[in-house]
């Protein structure tokens, strides 16, 4: 059984969630984070579920971020990483098809959502909703979401070509990108027509994986 340390409503514990469910996995989620609550963010005076601080979470991970995952002694942070790892040791089949393209290409849409998505869709969260109204700054959840309706340009293009991030069949690299345009949408950021995203969405949807742990919007707030 793998033990996971996160929040249902981070972005990537929902990565490493959804493909424990991909591989079939048993898991534990033991709720940590010192910005997040039962009760929301702590900008709104709301008590985080905390652990990040304690000195062996930060033996674990020293960034005191979330997730980590222990896997019979195996410790792991970055949620890419823990993909990376599900995938090439649990994976064969359902994360992964063991052709190293499909490998490469997963990694490249992990690392681009990391990169061109993350910081806009942080913005775009918080501003839409962590925060308390007074804290907001005017007009920048808009350019956050401007900013992504650009990035996602990129993406269209490659599900013209190909059903999958990575090629014909689903991989870990849909999980990244899958959560963070599915966050984008659920906060009405959705704008131009993308009808290659959007049909590549629609079969994330099938996945339980995405059922269970991407699909609710209150997992987003
Ligand atoms: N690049 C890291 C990012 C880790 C990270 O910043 N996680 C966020 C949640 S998505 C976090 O730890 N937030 C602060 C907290 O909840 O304490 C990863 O992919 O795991």
């Amino acid at each position: 059984m793998i033990r996971i340390w996160g929040r249902p409503n981070s972005i990537c514990t929902k990565r490493v969630l959804w493909a424990l469910v991909e591989v079939g996995m048993e898991f534990e989620l033991t709720l940590a984070s010192g910005t997040m609550g039962p009760e929301g963010h702590i900008s709104t005076g709301a008590e985080p579920y905390g652990s990040v601080d304690e000195p062996w979470f930060r033996a674990m991970n020293p960034n005191g971020t979330i997730p980590v995952i222990d896997d019979g002694g195996f410790v792991l942070w970055e949620s890419i990483a823990i993909l990376a790892y599900l995938g090439s040791r649990y994976g064969a089949g359902t994360l992964l098809d063991g052709r190293p393209e499909t490998l490469a290409r997963a990694v490249q849409w992990m690392s681009w959502t990391n990169e061109h998505l993350e910081p806009a869709l942080n913005t775009q969260i918080l501003e839409l909703r962590r925060l308390p109204e007074g804290q907001r700054t005017p007009g920048a959840a808009d350019e956050a979401g401007e900013e992504i309706a650009r990035s996602v340009e990129a993406l269209e293009a490659q599900l013209a070509r190909t059903d999958y991030v990575a090629g014909e069949g689903f991989s870990m690299g849909d999980i990244p990108t899958g959560a963070a345009v599915y966050r984008w949408r659920v906060f009405g950021q959705w704008g131009r027509r993308l009808p290659h995203v959007d049909a590549w969405l629609a079969r994330l949807a099938e996945r339980e994986g995405f059922r269970c742990h991407v699909a609710p919007a209150e997992l987003h707030v």
